[in-house]
């Protein structure tokens, strides 16, 4: 018989326990803006998600789209600016963000979903008041963190077997249009679900210390740890930050890894081997 089928068999067969612990876990999974970086790795990516939910995972994707917003601000010649890693956002600029968040990179997934057979359906933190926000930081403009996440809509459409696809856009107090930092949209959403798993998929392989080298297994304390040392800097910073908030928010593990590397939520979820760095309260 052929070595490759008898090799596939042993690894169904070795992913048995994983399936059955995570049957009807909800899994939020950011994919960010770096982490789509072709045609081919979206469609890899939507494969991955379209089997998690055949297996009987609820999985949710939050996107980013950073690159993207980038690309046609650059095209109207619109500046931007970042302040501790969020977008200052005024109202010409929000309305490139939703346009492109909601009408180009939303439709991607969901698009690349359904023609891997699953049943992806898009919307934003606007729809159905799944994300009612506080203004950020005033020097941001219109840039919100959510206050209120109601999950209704999302058990709605695990009960209708739909996959969640969430761009990260929430409505203000006053029914203004905010933008939200996908990593933050992420981290709320999988509190409001106390979501079994966050996997933010980045383009870095996880947490590295000062030697360059993953590691793989953290605690909050070493995350707080690290961060005072200086280990954790730069971009790692809001996202290992948005792992503890999610987990003090009652998720019950976090995964930074790379979405560039094959299979990387199937590798995370259903092997002994797991990706990336894994953060446990
Ligand atoms: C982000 C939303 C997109 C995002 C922005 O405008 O770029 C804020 O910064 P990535 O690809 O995950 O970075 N919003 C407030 O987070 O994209």
């Amino acid at each position: 018989m052929n070595r490759d089928w008898i090799a596939t068999a042993a690894t169904l067969s070795a992913a048995l326990p994983y399936l059955q612990r995570y049957n009807d876990a909800v899994v939020v999974i950011k994919l960010g803006g770096h982490a789509m970086s072709s045609d081919q790795a979206m469609e890899d990516f939507a494969r991955d998600v379209v089997l998690m939910r055949q297996v009987g995972v609820n999985p949710v994707i939050v996107h980013g789209g950073g690159p993207m917003i980038n690309e046609m601000l650059d095209r109207l010649a619109i500046t931007s600016d970042f302040v501790n890693g969020k977008r200052v956002t005024d109202q010409a600029t929000v309305e490139v963000v939703e346009m492109v968040l909601s009408g180009r990179v939303n439709k991607w997934i969901v698009n690349a979903i359904n023609q891997q057979g699953g049943r992806a359906a898009g919307l934003s933190g606007k729809d159905a008041n799944l994300m009612v926000c506080d203004q950020d930081a005033p020097e941001l403009g219109l840039v919100g963190t959510p206050a209120e996440v109601d999950t209704h809509v999302l058990t709605k459409l695990f009960e209708a077997n739909i996959i969640p696809v969430i761009a990260p856009l929430g409505t203000g107090r006053q029914g203004e249009t905010l933008n939200v930092n996908g990593d933050t949209a992420a981290g709320a959403v999988a509190a409001a679900l106390k979501a079994d798993r966050l996997l933010l998929l980045t383009d870095v392989p996880g947490v590295m210390d000062a030697d360059k080298t993953v590691l793989t297994d953290l605690t909050t304390q070493q995350v707080q740890d690290m961060t005072r040392d200086g280990v954790i800097a730069g971009g790692m910073i809001p996202k290992t930050q948005t792992c503890l908030d999610a987990l003090a928010g009652g998720v019950r593990a976090a995964v930074i890894l790379d979405g560039r590397a094959p299979n990387a939520c199937l590798l995370e979820l259903f092997t002994d081997h797991g990706a990336g760095s894994i953060i446990r309260a």
